[in-house]
């Protein structure tokens, strides 16, 4: 494993529900670091992108605006394999399926607002960084 970084942000539920200490007491817990943080919200544009690849599918529209509904915090956060690690403290994207013990098992009731993303890859990871960052 190598040191990566990875890009996650805390969804507009997550935020709105009072877990942004939580969730970031859980990835430093775990030698995850916050290299950058932000709050804010998330453009129509970025949403599309970020979320091009559910673009036709039944949940598509109510993704996008829910992403936009309200403020979310964007972070950077680095470690050793932080792509993966960051993936399995949050758990699976259905809330029904996430363990107990992960972000979404322990604060997620819904498919849609999940509380918090992460990127999938490292490629994608740079590129979402990217998006969010400039
Ligand atoms: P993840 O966020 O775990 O990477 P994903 O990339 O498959 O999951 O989907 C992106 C987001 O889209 C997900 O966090 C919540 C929403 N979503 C996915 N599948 C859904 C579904 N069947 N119904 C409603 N929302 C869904
Ligand atoms: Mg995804």
């Amino acid at each position: 494993m190598a040191i990566e970084k990875t890009y996650s942000m805390i969804k507009p539920d997550g935020v709105r529900n009072g877990h942004i200490g939580e969730i970031v007491n859980r990835f430093e817990r775990a030698g995850l670091k916050i290299e950058r943080m932000e709050m804010g919200m998330v453009t129509p544009e970025q949403a599309a992108a970020n979320y091009q690849e559910h673009e036709g599918k039944p949940f598509y529209d109510g993704l996008i605006s829910y992403i936009t509904s309200g403020s979310v915090v964007k972070m950077v956060v680095s470690g050793e394999g932080a792509v993966a690690k960051c993936r399995s403290l949050m758990g699976a994207t259905n809330p029904l399926e996430a363990a107990p013990g992960t972000i979404r098992g322990d604060f997620a009731v819904d498919v849609n607002a999940n509380v918090i993303h992460g990127s999938d890859c490292l490629e994608n990871a740079e590129i979402e960084i990217k998006r969010f960052f400039g």
